[in-house]
């Protein structure tokens, strides 16, 4: 088993790339938000990559973040060079960004062919889409999509555990 797991975190503006890795990490994020030059409906936006690192029984997992907009699309191809899976973020209350995730997660599996689970950001709130309906969405099997609250450290490890366990194939038990 290669010791050292790499994951991207992948989706739209506003998806919860940032917080996710904020709520995962054990040490400082590396961020790369800056004032949004355009309007994205928030101030602030990933430019570059976020980066974090957790250890789960002893593997450290790094984590990257991509930046959401489609400018920035070039340094996906250089985030996902290497990645064990990549976890593909959308906000359950942004359906009209759920064409542009499936074109990032078409654009990122086509060339790299990396194994993928779709997480559903804001879990926490009402009215939201749930993970079975997106799978639906995206034509997935309901087990390739959870559900989470990204501003949540317990709510997003559960989520990564779930992810873990579909990129690998095997059921998490503390160890691999
Ligand atoms: N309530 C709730 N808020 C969330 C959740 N995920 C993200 N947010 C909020 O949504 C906003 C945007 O989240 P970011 O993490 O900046 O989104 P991002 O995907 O990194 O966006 P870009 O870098 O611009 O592509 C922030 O205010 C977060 O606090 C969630 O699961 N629940
Ligand atoms: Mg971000």
């Amino acid at each position: 088993m290669n010791r050292t797991l790499k994951l991207v975190v992948s989706g739209p503006v506003g998806a919860g790339k940032t917080t996710f890795i904020q709520s995962l990490s054990e040490i400082p994020v590396v961020e790369t938000d800056e004032w949004a030059s355009e309007a994205i409906g928030k101030e602030k936006t990933t430019v570059a990559m976020d980066y974090g690192l957790l250890t789960l029984d002893g593997v450290p997992i790094h984590l990257f973040g991509t930046p959401g907009q489609e400018r920035f699309d070039f340094i996906w191809d250089v985030l996902v060079e290497g990645a064990l899976g990549l976890v593909l973020l959308v906000a359950g209350d942004s359906p009209r960004d759920f064409p542009k995730a499936r074109y990032i997660l078409d654009y990122l599996t086509s060339r790299h062919p990396v194994p993928f689970v779709v997480g559903v950001t804001r879990q926490d709130l009402e009215r939201v889409w749930r993970p079975e309906e997106v799978a639906d969405f995206f034509g997935l099997p309901a087990h390739q999509v959870v559900g989470l609250n990204a501003t949540s450290p317990t709510s997003a490890t559960l989520a990564l555990i779930r992810m873990l366990e579909l990129v690998t194939g095997s059921r998490w038990q503390g160890v691999w």
